[in-house]
């Protein structure tokens, strides 16, 4: 196993459709240049001269994503802020020969509104080709916000960390983190991880996460970001691959919640928090945790072995929209 493998890529986006155009993806087994392709094909996130990606058409990657979203007088952004709020889509080589896939996890706003799905690159036909590789044939699983590929078990096959959200047109449609774990034989499992207690994930929904060793013991850490609650669940050796013994619980009411680092220190400095990455921004070695919220952006500076303190933050100028927290990856 490769924990370095970790992180290909993720982003959030709308409804996808794929055109399936007979252009070929150059055979990329290298997963640095995985990341590369993925920014490439779903976001241009820096116009600087010395930008290290830039906008490919849909004719030259074969992908087209389509950001359609049905408006009338009654479903806009007025009415809604989160409107254009997307699902999450991954790239990988989800079925081991050497081309890069897509997986869409799909997406839902009063019920359905677009498959879970793998887009499997066929390398005789040159197209994309639209299966679902999970056991089940589940095609739907909600509204979640990104996905995370990453080497989780030992069988070479990349995994997926689907950070779940909400159907925010329905109530109570909260969603937990779900794996899709491969199984070695070109299939895939998916495991919902109900980790943070259940009077929590009824109540804060999940916005975003992220997935990458922050403790420094070789195995990816989960960290989930729900607005004024954020949660570190720890890596483990074996299945389901993230425990919540002794989980970090950022609580920024502290009246009515422990709020508990995970090392028995109150942290309560992040409120409102919608995304995240995990980077190692002091090049120290050790993964920071960057938050961005809907008023202000959060560094929590990696004090050792994934502790994090509110005397060691960083509050950051805060850009346009919580998206643009991709560029701190630049
Ligand atoms: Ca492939
Ligand atoms: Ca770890
Ligand atoms: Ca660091």
């Amino acid at each position: 196993m490769n924990h370095e493998r970790e992180n290909i890529c993720d982003k959030t986006m709308n409804e996808i459709t794929i055109q399936t155009k007979k252009r070929k993806l150059k055979n990329m087994k290298s997963y640095k240049y995985l990341t590369l392709i993925c920014f490439q094909l779903l976001f241009s996130c820096s116009k600087s001269s010395d930008a290290l990606f830039s906008l490919l058409e849909a004719d030259e990657t074969g992908i087209n994503f389509n950001n359609f979203v049905e408006e009338d007088a009654e479903n806009n952004v007025l009415n809604y802020g989160y409107f254009y709020n997307g699902g999450g889509v991954a790239a990988g080589d989800f079925n081991n020969d050497g081309y890069i896939d897509v997986f869409n996890a799909g997406t839902a706003y009063n019920g359905k509104k677009a498959n879970l799905s793998f887009l499997i690159w066929n390398s005789v036909s040159l197209e994309f080709e639209e299966k679902n590789l999970l056991n089940t044939k589940i095609d739907f699983i909600g509204a979640p916000y990104k996905v995370t590929p990453v080497y989780l078990n030992d069988d070479n096959y990349v995994d997926l960390v689907i950070h779940g959200h909400a159907d925010e047109g329905r109530e109570n449609t909260n969603e937990p983190v779900s794996l899709c774990l491969s199984d070695g034989k070109g299939g895939y499992d998916l495991v919902k991880l109900e980790l943070e207690p259940k009077y929590l994930s009824d109540m804060f929904t999940h916005e975003s996460g992220d997935v990458a060793d922050i403790n420094n013991d070789g195995r990816p850490d989960l960290f989930v970001v729900a607005n004024s609650h954020s949660y570190i669940f720890w890596g483990i050796a074996s299945y389901p691959y993230f425990t919540n013994v002794n989980f970090a619980h950022f609580a920024s009411d502290t009246k009515n919640y422990t709020s508990n680092n995970s090392f028995g220190e109150s942290v309560s400095i992040l409120n409102g928090s919608f995304s995240c990455r995990l980077l190692d921004l002091n090049k120290d070695g050790m993964r920071e945790l960057f938050v961005a919220g809907q008023s202000e952006n959060t560094i929590l500076i990696n004090k050792g072995n994934g502790r994090y303190v509110s005397n060691a933050a960083i509050k950051i100028p805060f850009p346009q929209n919580n998206m643009n927290i991709f560029d701190v990856a630049d």
